[in-house]
């Protein structure tokens, strides 16, 4: 969608349930997230680098910091927004259309991600200049 805004994304409450066992977090497809999970995947291991920089034109994302911290910078062409993710109970609901840059992945980071889609390389803007034109500006 090209009239997401940095304000449609959100950090969502993930489910916890707690005994002197620890913790145990879960996330049904239909309860706790507002679309059908077609593909998993994980980002760890990331040196002093940053990732992300692109944009996706219809994948609609949940992205949680398992393990460890990391900061997802949004921006929607017109504004930027900081999300500090480091609780395995707390995940960023991210709408399409929006650009992101990944930053700040404290030693043994792991960043999870659930996704609408599944892999399809034409779904990415990869060039900040396009994003720009994508969303009309
Ligand atoms: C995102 C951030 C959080 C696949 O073959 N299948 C897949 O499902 C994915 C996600 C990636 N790949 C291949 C494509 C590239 O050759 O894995 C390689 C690295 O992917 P990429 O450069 O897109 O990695 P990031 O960190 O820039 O972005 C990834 C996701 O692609 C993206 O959706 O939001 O993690």
């Amino acid at each position: 969608m090209k009239h997401t805004t940095i304000d449609d994304c959100r950090i969502i409450d993930i489910r916890k349930y707690t005994d002197n066992r620890g913790y145990l977090s879960v996330i049904e497809e239909g309860l706790d997230i507002p679309f059908e999970i077609k593909r998993v995947y994980y980002l760890y291991l990331v040196p002093e680098a940053a990732r992300g920089a692109h944009a996706h034109k219809k994948l609609q994302q949940l992205l949680i910091a398992t393990s460890g911290s990391v900061d997802a910078i949004m921006d929607d062409g017109q504004n930027k927004k900081t999300f500090h993710l480091d609780k395995p109970w707390k995940g960023l609901l991210i709408p399409s259309g929006l650009w992101r840059d990944l930053e700040n992945f404290s030693g043994g980071a792991v960043l999870m991600c659930l996704a609408s889609e599944k892999y399809n390389a034409d779904d990415y803007i990869r060039d900040y200049k396009v994003f720009l034109k994508f969303k009309g500006q």
